[in-house]
């Protein structure tokens, strides 16, 4: 498993930002570490976008091990979906925070139509 720094960022970001700002917030980093041309994460555009994420210590091996971590169709490439996923998986307390978002998006529907 990859070490990231950026995962104990993930769950303040969320509580901060809310369930539609963190994917927007995910979207934002995606669009950041993407290839600008072929619109999906490669381990070159990883390499030269990594900084912008504080991501500069990682080591080429490190990045390719993240690519490979979430890449689930084998092309090689993150996109959208493959990253978000990752970052979730990355980082399990993000998946708490979002629980409890999307929990409290509930409730609040539910106090709405009554
Ligand atoms: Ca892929």
């Amino acid at each position: 498993m990859v070490h990231l720094e950026f995962q104990d960022l993930l769950p303040i970001m969320a509580r901060k930002l809310g369930g539609d700002g963190l994917i927007n917030e995910l979207c934002k980093g995606y669009r950041m570490l993407m290839d600008g041309d072929k619109g999906v994460i490669t381990i070159d555009s990883l390499k030269k976008n990594s900084a912008l994420m504080g991501l500069q210590d990682f080591s080429e091996e490190e990045l390719k091990n993240m690519i490979r971590e979430g890449d689930m169709d084998g092309d090689g490439a993150l996109d959208q979906i493959e990253f978000c996923i990752l970052m979730f998986r990355l980082s399990p307390d993000l998946l708490d925070v979002a629980q409890d978002l999307l929990h409290k998006a509930e409730q609040q529907n539910t106090v709405h139509h009554k």
